[in-house]
């Protein structure tokens, strides 16, 4: 499936992408927000598959589209379509297209069925880590531990490794822990996806995230890190009694279960797409120019081991050829 219809996953991430930047700067969350979600839409309904979406905009469909529970493809005129789960975020960080921030992307997993966890729209507390840290943290260890865990899995000192936290009043405490530990940290207004997949590659400079936010991007970036070689280790929270009624209505009911990378995306046939909307620590935002724009995105298989960073050119108007530059 991935050698079939892998790359056709790119076109849609790509052009939610192109779609999405020309938002950029209007201020406008939901607009961003939309845009994306519709384009996604548009494109997943192209494919010869017979998605459902797993992890999307809400499980509202009264209210979103890209709704938990959509199908999404253009199944019904095609014999044997690829029945798939589909986990979307349209717009990761979409503050930072609406308000000209970075490290905005959108972001697409697909397995076969069953193979990505149903998770609610709850928070998670997470730790992530790349292939050089697997096997060393645990979530149940104290943050002091883990700091010291993975900065001996790098060979360094604490001081010499950096830990993307977001920064909210919760977790306040983790900071505060993790900065007496002794290790850096990227304090993050929004994004702790992508940025869970920059941990995972050598070269970024980032070498872990923690601490609690979304659980849909923590199922996404479960994805990625398949694919990647990297770890998840994470529980579900409930901020308030709306939380609380969503887990118990998924049945889940043991916020002391720890779900690693496997528990949250257990197939085999993984796709994961990603292309940026703004600048970011990985890949570079959408640029336009006259007559077309250039997108980048990390595109990876999880069956045939394959991980590309993709850079595009997308020509609007034939006639206008673009000025190539690296
Ligand atoms: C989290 C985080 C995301 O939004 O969902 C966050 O996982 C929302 O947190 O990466 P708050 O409700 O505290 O604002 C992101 O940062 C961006 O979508």
């Amino acid at each position: 499936m991935e050698r079939q219809f892998g790359l056709d996953f790119i076109r849609v991430t790509e052009f939610a992408a192109l779609a999405a930047a020309r938002t950029m700067g209007k201020g406008d969350e939901e607009l961003s927000d939309r845009v994306s979600t519709d384009t996604i839409r548009a494109e997943l309904n192209k494919l010869p598959i017979r998605g459902r979406v797993v992890i999307g905009e809400g499980d509202d469909a009264s209210k979103s589209r890209l709704f938990v529970g959509e199908e999404v493809g253009d199944w019904e005129k095609i014999r044997n379509a690829w029945e798939v789960d589909i986990a979307v975020d349209p717009l990761e960080n979409n503050k930072a297209v609406a308000f000209g921030g970075s490290s905005a992307a959108v972001v697409l997993a697909v397995s076969e069925r069953g193979g990505i966890l149903n998770a609610p729209d709850v928070y998670m507390d997470k730790i992530i880590v790349g292939p050089t840290a697997v096997g060393k943290v645990d979530i149940n260890a104290t943050p002091t531990a883990n700091v010291q865990a993975i900065a001996k899995a790098f060979g360094r000192d604490p001081d010499d490794i950096l830990i993307a936290i977001l920064d909210r009043e919760r977790n306040q405490p983790l900071i505060n822990e993790v900065k007496t530990a002794g290790a850096r940290i990227q304090l993050i207004r929004d994004g702790d996806l992508t940025l869970g997949i920059a941990a995972a590659i050598r070269g970024t400079g980032m070498h872990a995230v923690m601490g609690i936010g979304g659980a849909p991007e923590g199922v996404l970036a479960a994805a990625a890190l398949r694919c990647l070689g990297g770890e998840i280790q994470a529980k579900f929270m409930a901020l308030n009694p709306e939380h609380e009624k969503r887990l118990r209505q998924w049945g889940i009911t043991d916020l002391t279960r720890v779900y690693k990378t496997k528990d949250l995306v257990s197939g085999e046939q993984i796709v994961f797409a990603a292309t940026a909307v703004t600048r970011g620590d990985l890949l570079k935002g959408v640029r336009f120019f006259s007559g077309g724009a250039r997108t980048e995105s990390l595109f990876m298989g999880y069956q045939n081991r394959k991980i590309r960073f993709i850079d595009t050119v997308h020509v609007f108007e034939p006639d206008v050829m673009p000025v190539l530059v690296r």
